[in-house]
């Protein structure tokens, strides 16, 4: 069952002026390069700057909390897209990648005040996985970076003369 996401519906706007990464895996390349540029291509849709849109390979969905926090503290983002595909195999694996990235990604972004936004998947199947990354706008990179776009506006308006980055402890 696909569920419904209004985010992605109408044509994007409002990233003119906000500096986004994003930081994708590259284990399952197939799936995660499709999310990457489904992600890319909403940013610039909604009307980001291509010098504003820094995109970085991190070898696994393990790796993306932590590259997320580096990036985020360079103060350089509003916002922070972080895209992988985990797939279950026949080991407890699948449940401490996915865990540990939705986690690490949370901890991250409340540790460094900005947002990130989670375009991993975690599916059984590869079959499942390409459903999500596909060529439509319900391409979980796509959506992940509307709402990377929401989360940016909404800080900036939240905190105006804060910059990008600051953690509040
Ligand atoms: N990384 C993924 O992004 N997806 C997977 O499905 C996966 N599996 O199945 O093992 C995976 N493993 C690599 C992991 O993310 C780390 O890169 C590795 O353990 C090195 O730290």
């Amino acid at each position: 069952m696909r569920t419904d996401n209004h985010a992605a519906a109408a044509p994007l706007s409002g990233a003119d002026g906000f500096r986004f990464a994003i930081v994708f895996s590259r284990f399952n390349a197939a799936i995660t390069e499709s999310l990457r540029d489904a992600a890319r291509a909403a940013l610039l849709e909604a009307g980001a700057g291509e010098p504003n849109v820094e995109v970085v390979g991190v070898p696994g969905a393990f790796e993306l909390p932590q590259a997320a926090r580096s990036l985020a503290e360079t103060g350089r983002f509003d916002a922070i897209i972080c895209l992988g595909c985990v797939i279950r195999g026949a080991t407890p694996h699948f449940e401490y990648i996915s865990m540990s990235v939705a986690n690490g990604i949370q901890d991250a972004s409340s540790g460094t005040g900005v947002p990130m936004s989670f375009g991993v998947l975690t599916t059984d199947t590869w079959e499942q996985a390409q459903e999500r990354a596909g060529s439509g706008r319900d391409n979980k990179g796509f959506e992940a970076a509307a709402a990377a776009i929401e989360m940016a506006r909404l800080f900036r308006r939240l905190h105006p003369t804060r910059p990008a980055g600051f953690a509040s402890s």
